[in-house]
């Protein structure tokens, strides 16, 4: 299971610190690879400021919505507030891919349904998964990498630890 991690708002590298430190308390469920962080130019209305993005791999027993539940918790505990649609927050985090499994109802769609488009999780995506792996539409993503643009995306240097406490 692929996890998309994204903040713009309130520290957004202590966001997503404090974001991997939740998905490894997560029952059932071992995070396995965390990508490197990038900086992104918002997509979504208005004027925002750049998110800080990244990809982690989890292997989880939990069922899709227990896992959106325990995503959510996350979420809620850092702050994040809905308002505007695609507007600016202080911590996302979608369920990108789970297995091959597809579902579609009212709280979740996997694959994530912007997936392919998205520049910010295909390339921090390709660091940590096998670069031959199927997408959704069935190409491979070394395929839409070839043609995903890299404009305004940029790999920082910023760490994102499993267990170092002291990279608050
Ligand atoms: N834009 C970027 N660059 N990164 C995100 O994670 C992100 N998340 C969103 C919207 C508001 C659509 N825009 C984003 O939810």
């Amino acid at each position: 299971t692929y996890i998309g991690l994204g903040s713009n708002l309130d520290g957004p590298h202590r966001q997503l610190q404090a974001a991997v430190r939740g998905l490894a308390e997560i029952p059932s469920s071992r995070v396995e690879q965390v990508s490197g962080i990038y900086r992104s130019r918002a997509v979504g209305p208005g004027d925002q400021p750049d998110y800080l993005n990244a990809v982690a791999s989890l292997e989880t027993a939990l069922p899709e919505h227990r896992l959106l539940d325990h995503l959510q918790a996350i979420e809620q505990r850092q702050g994040r507030v809905r308002s505007v649609r695609w507007g600016p927050r202080t911590l996302d985090l979608d369920i990108l891919l789970y297995g091959d499994q597809h579902l579609q109802d009212a709280r979740l769609t996997i694959p994530h349904p912007r997936l392919m488009e998205r520049n910010f999780v295909l390339v921090p995506l390709a660091e940590i998964c096998d670069a031959k792996m199927l997408l959704p539409d069935g190409t491979e993503l070394v395929t839409l990498l070839a043609t995903c643009s890299r404009d305004h995306l940029t790999r920082t240097d910023l760490p994102l630890t499993l267990a170092d406490a002291s990279a608050q």
